[in-house]
């Protein structure tokens, strides 16, 4: 036999080699990282169009996803280890296809929890940005018709949608779209009351 193993130890593909362990079957390693320009190269992409690893070419055969190959590895050179991997019944097998699926279907996504946070703060960012920016854009057309928000001095109504938008938070806001806005929140902090207060309870 001659098996390729494609992927970094530190990735899913441990999986693979800790089952080419089990079994001891040898393998050339082509150790590339999950961030590898190479996973996205038309000499991978035609391997595994997913990009991804783990991946193996076992004889000839080209085989992605882990636990797939697990199954696979498992089914075909299983029986060089006692006990066997694979079970050698229908009843057997149907239990292990069960409790793969319901492993990569109902427990990987929810124990992956850093990568599925990191996903949904990027959605959430893009999401809670675009509507700060509409936001922003309705502020930037009620100072286009005067410098303050409902009469042409500082009132309430200023106050307390500056307060929302404090420093802290617009740190984080592009306002250079907005520059009305800008210099709005400028006048409103610059105020001699907000200034004191700030100063006093600074730190
Ligand atoms: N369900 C697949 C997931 C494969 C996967 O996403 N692998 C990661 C490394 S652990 C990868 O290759 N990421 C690179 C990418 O998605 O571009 C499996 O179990 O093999």
């Amino acid at each position: 036999m001659a098996l390729t193993i494609y992927g970094s130890h530190s990735s899913r593909t441990m999986r693979t080699l800790w089952m080419a362990a089990e079994l001891g079957l040898d393998y050339t390693h082509v150790p590339y990282a999950y961030d590898d320009p190479k996973l996205k190269q038309p000499k991978f992409l035609a391997l595994n169009p997913a990009g991804t690893i783990p991946t193996i070419v076992d004889d000839g055969f080209t085989l992605s996803e882990s636990l797939a190959i697990n199954l696979y590895l498992a089914k075909k050179y299983g029986a060089r280890v006692a006990p066997p991997l694979y079970p050698a019944t229908a009843e057997g097998e149907a239990e292990v296809w069960r409790w793969t699926l319901w492993g990569q279907g109902h427990l990987e996504p929810w124990v992956q929890r850093d990568a599925l946070m990191l996903d949904l703060r990027t959605a959430i960012g893009r999401q809670a940005d675009a509507t700060v920016a509409d936001a922003l854009g309705v502020l930037e057309g009620a100072l286009a018709r005067r410098a303050f928000l409902v009469a042409d001095h500082f009132t309430v109504a200023d106050f307390n949608v500056a307060c929302v938008l404090s420093p802290s938070r617009v740190a984080h806001i592009e306002l250079l779209g907005h520059p009305r806005v800008k210099a709005w929140l400028r006048r409103c902090y610059e105020r001699p009351a907000a200034v004191a207060v700030r100063k006093r309870f600074a730190g």
